[in-house]
């Protein structure tokens, strides 16, 4: 078969690697010149590339709309075309926040038990780069980028832990958004299930035939499912019973403990003794840049959440703090609405520093119901954030934005959050 890949990202290096690998004519493509040292010959993406082939695999961060893609005779996703080679079974996480967390959990868990499982997708490294080792279990990160051209991708357990607006910047609106997310369970048969956060309106039906297991932090509306009681995991249904305990010794936050929640119920499903959840949790670190305390000085304490990169996320942070908080917030507008936000919490921000190009529309959207102040650049808003903070309150970067106007990822914001904060002591 002629395959144009499309991209030299990961995902692009490790589609055409396998494709070459499965005996077909393959030309990988960018828009952009390549980049040196690469081990394939790249050549700018031209019309007659995509006349050529009989399948186009184009990288996540093409975007569905994209004309060059309207000449194509056929579009696969990735993902679409690594789940047709890999034969383990297939558990994908989905949702606008918590994914990479509950992967990671999942996969944890399921090594802990014992068993042969691989992780990959989103989260990295792309899930084609497992064909070669095809592991028995399959924990797969999955983004709506990698659902855009899915045909039969079908997960054994397809988990959605929650819908909130995200990446309005590459959707037409948020129906087109959700539509990308409900899409994991479209393929699902009868033996297979849907793991959905049964407290989300967005996931009250999603179609499919799999049966549903939903969780829920206080009762879950599915008839199987788990929720929390106390500081203890519990499920109810065909498979009741007492679940892993959450750890005490640390604030948890509300997302992470909805992700907990989300894989104990896939482990759960699988058999997995609560044991093997209650170990990992116990010993789980939290995700780099994910809610992730920094230091106190003088009674401030300062968290990174510069993964929080959507409303939802941000929303999420908020909820679960104690404290009164001075937000660090803005960046690479990716269109959410701040307002509802301010309003909610209005009593518990002390202010709001806005940052990026988004700084503008946010303050219009949130100075009705809290302080406002905006600063030129990280160190200045940490500093302000610093100034106007008292002891026992909280100075924590959640932009609800995307990085790349000033930063080169979320990674790189939330190492200058912390370079920052040290230059303070
Ligand atoms: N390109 C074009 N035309 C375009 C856009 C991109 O030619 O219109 C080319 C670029 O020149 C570049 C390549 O495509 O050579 C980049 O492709 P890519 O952006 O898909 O990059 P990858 O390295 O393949 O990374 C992708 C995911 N990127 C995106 O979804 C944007 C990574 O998720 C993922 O980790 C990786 O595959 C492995 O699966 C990143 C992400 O931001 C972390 N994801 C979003 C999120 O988490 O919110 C969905």
């Amino acid at each position: 078969m002629r395959v144009v890949v499309w991209g030299t990202g990961q995902t692009g290096l490790n589609t055409a690697r396998e494709m070459i690998k499965q005996g077909h004519e393959v030309r990988l493509v960018d828009e952009k010149p390549a980049q040196a040292g690469l081990d394939l010959p790249v050549t700018l993406l031209s019309k007659d590339d995509m006349l050529w082939a009989d399948l186009v695999i184009p990288s996540p961060g093409i975007p569905k709309h994209h004309p060059m893609l309207g000449l194509a005779k056929k579009v696969l996703s990735e993902v679409e075309v690594a789940s047709s080679l890999l034969t383990g079974t297939l558990i994908a996480i989905t949702g606008t926040n918590g994914k990479t967390t509950t992967t990671t959990l999942i996969h944890q868990i399921l090594c802990r038990a014992g068993l042969d499982a691989g992780i990959g997708g989103n989260i990295s490294p792309p899930l084609i780069s497992l064909v070669e080792r095809n592991p028995r279990y399959v924990v797969a990160e999955i983004s709506t980028f990698q659902m855009e051209w899915i045909e039969r991708f079908r997960p054994h357990i397809g988990v959605c832990l929650n819908i909130t607006p995200d990446h309005l910047d590459r959707y037409r609106d948020m129906d087109e958004y959700v539509l990308y997310k409900k899409i994991m369970f479209k393929n699902q048969e009868e033996g297979d299930i849907a793991v959905l956060n049964d407290d989300d309106p967005y996931l009250k039906d999603v179609g499919g035939r799999a049966r549903r297991a939903g969780f829920s932090f206080s009762s879950p509306s599915s008839q199987d499912g788990a929720f929390i009681r106390g500081s203890r995991i519990f499920f109810k249904g065909s498979i009741e019973g007492p679940g892993p305990l959450l750890p005490q010794d640390r604030e948890l936050g509300n997302g992470l403990k909805e992700d907990m929640l989300a894989s104990a119920l896939v482990a759960r499903l699988l058999d997995i003794d609560s044991e093997a959840a209650q170990e990992v949790f116990a010993a789980f670190p939290g995700i780099h840049h994910r809610f992730e305390h920094v230091a106190t000085i003088d009674g401030v304490t300062f968290v990174d959440d510069s993964k929080a990169t959507n409303v939802g996320a941000l929303e999420t942070a908020l909820s679960g703090m104690q404290s009164r908080v001075i937000l660090i917030l803005g960046g690479k507008d990716k269109g959410g609405d701040f307002s509802h936000i301010a309003m909610r919490f209005r009593e518990k921000i002390r202010l709001a520093v806005v940052l990026g190009e988004a700084a503008g529309r946010i303050r219009q959207e949130i100075e009705d119901f809290v302080e406002t102040e905006a600063a030129t650049d990280m160190q200045q808003a940490v500093r302000t954030a610093f100034e106007k903070a008292e002891s026992g309150d909280t100075v924590l970067l959640s932009p609800g934005c995307a990085s790349f106007d000033m930063f080169n990822s979320y990674a790189h914001r939330g190492d200058v959050f912390r370079q920052c904060v040290y230059s303070i002591r």
